[in-house]
């Protein structure tokens, strides 16, 4: 394939695949799974778990296209030495950051809930970014990968819409790079606020960039888009 080309809103996104990876968001246990950080903040889970299969599909395809591919975790050293006390406090959790939780300590690499779920578990070759806060360029060496490779656009999908996959969208749209937001690949704890970050991706003519979903990007890259 030498042209993946998509349909999306606002219009067609192009790119060239040697130079488009697909970046997973934190599809963590901690997330997606009862007895995380999510739950610990009081949200249910559920509308999370939609996104799984989706992206479960576009994972397959963009590795049988050869994408290269990204996985990132939130999460905190287990000495907590890079957690803000404002993220720290926010919320006054009752089990917060750092807290023994059921999955283990909540949010903390290394811990049963800091993993990335059986079913999008990243495979030899594929970077794994940890990430103390929510954008995936902040404090980690996330460019530094996608300019070696001579990356240029970017597939996003995972979660929360609005919090870390949108943080990261604008941390990417302004250091130049194109990037494609999955519709049914990304999900919030609120479905309101799900919708309205999708929107504000394609407005103005696309002021962040482009949505589409897994369908129309399994069939670009299966050659039948
Ligand atoms: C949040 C994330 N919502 N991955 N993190 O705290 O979106």
């Amino acid at each position: 394939m030498t042209r993946l080309s998509i349909g999306a809103e606002p219009y067609r996104f192009n790119s060239d695949p040697a130079r488009t990876a697909l970046i997973i968001i934190d599809m963590q246990r901690d997330f997606v799974e009862p007895g995380g950080f999510g739950a610990s903040l009081g949200n249910d889970v559920t509308p999370l778990r939609r996104a799984i299969a989706p992206i479960a599909a576009t994972l397959a395809a963009a590795r049988a296209a050869g994408l290269l591919v990204i996985h990132t975790r939130e999460g905190h050293r287990p000495d907590l030495s890079d957690l803000p006390i404002a993220k720290k406090t926010r919320g006054h959790p009752v089990c917060g950051i750092g807290d023994a939780g059921p999955m283990g300590r909540i949010l903390v690499r290394g811990e049963p809930g800091h993993a990335i779920i059986d079913s999008l578990a990243p495979i030899d070759g594929e970077p794994v970014i940890d990430k103390p806060g929510k954008g995936a360029f902040y404090a980690t060496d996330l460019d530094t990968i996608l300019r070696q490779r001579n990356i240029a656009s970017l597939i996003l999908c995972g979660v929360t819409t609005e919090v870390c996959v949108h943080t990261t969208l604008r941390e990417a749209n302004d250091r130049g790079f194109e990037c494609l937001v999955l519709s049914d690949g990304t999900a919030s704890y609120f479905p309101q606020f799900h919708e309205a970050a999708l929107a504000m991706v394609t407005a103005q003519g696309g002021i962040f960039g482009w949505v589409s979903d897994s369908a129309a990007l399994v069939a670009a890259l299966q050659g039948d888009g």
